[in-house]
């Protein structure tokens, strides 16, 4: 017999959103969550800034260094991918990760700039797809209201209706929309019931796949 892990592997579990949306509160609210419920589960984030390309990328977001938008493109993805292997270990070893932002932001973002979504898309191909996209919908204008809004450089309101344009095209099955503009405990809810449901589908065996398929 084939030696067939018993164990089952983590959920790659995303949030998306426009900026604001409250991706980062309700992601360390999930981890701890899913940590009570006897989950392994770690907080990821992208881009991460840890790294020397998220580093040049940090810098950018701040304004404090000038980028050609393609090179950006290319500097989120391969952020991504410096990250790849990691995370498919964790999950193969059976840790949920819970991400704030991934691949389409990367698309969505470019995109919103002017840039050719297949060609957006193209660097993403390969990278692992998400188990589920947890989108948090929220009006750009009630998002440009909340705290910080303003300071790096996408935090402009005509910047982020255009990104809004562009999450709405990369709808795939594996998204839930979630209404971002609800109180604070209410999302949480949805999102533990959502993120349970898909652990028991990837504890059943669902498969990893790739992006974008
Ligand atoms: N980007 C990113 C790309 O262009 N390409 C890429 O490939 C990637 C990965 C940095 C930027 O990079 C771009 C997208 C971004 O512009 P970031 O570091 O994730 O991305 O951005 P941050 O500034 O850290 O975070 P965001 O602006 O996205 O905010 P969040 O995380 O969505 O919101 P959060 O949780 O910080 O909440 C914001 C405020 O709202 C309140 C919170 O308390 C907080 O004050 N709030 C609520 N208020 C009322 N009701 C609710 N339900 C609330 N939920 C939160
Ligand atoms: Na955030």
């Amino acid at each position: 017999l084939d030696s067939v892990s018993s164990e089952s592997r983590g959920a790659l579990i995303v949030l998306e959103g426009l900026d604001r949306s409250g991706k980062s509160l309700q992601s360390s609210r999930l981890v701890s969550y899913l940590e009570g419920s006897g989950h392994s589960v770690e907080p990821w984030r992208f881009p991460d800034r840890t790294t020397s390309v998220g580093q040049m990328i940090s810098s950018y977001l701040a304004n404090k260094s000038e980028l050609d938008d393609r090179t950006v493109h290319l500097l989120f993805s391969a952020n991504r991918w410096e990250k790849r292997s990691q995370m498919e270990a964790k999950l193969k070893a059976g840790t949920t990760l819970v991400v704030d932002r991934y691949s389409y932001s990367g698309v969505a973002f470019s995109s919103a700039k002017g840039l050719n979504i297949e060609w957006c898309k193209a660097p993403e191909i390969g990278l692992l797809a998400p188990d589920l996209v947890l989108y948090l919908d929220i009006p750009p204008e009630k998002a440009a209201e909340r705290g910080g809004y303003g300071g790096e450089r996408y935090e402009q309101l005509e910047f982020q209706k255009k990104v809004a344009e562009y999450y709405e095209v990369l709808r795939d099955s594996s998204w839930k929309i979630i209404d971002a503009s609800l109180p604070i405990e209410e999302i949480e809810k949805q999102l533990q019931e959502l993120a349970s449901e898909c652990l028991k589908e990837c504890q059943k065996g669902k498969p990893l796949s790739l992006l974008w398929s």
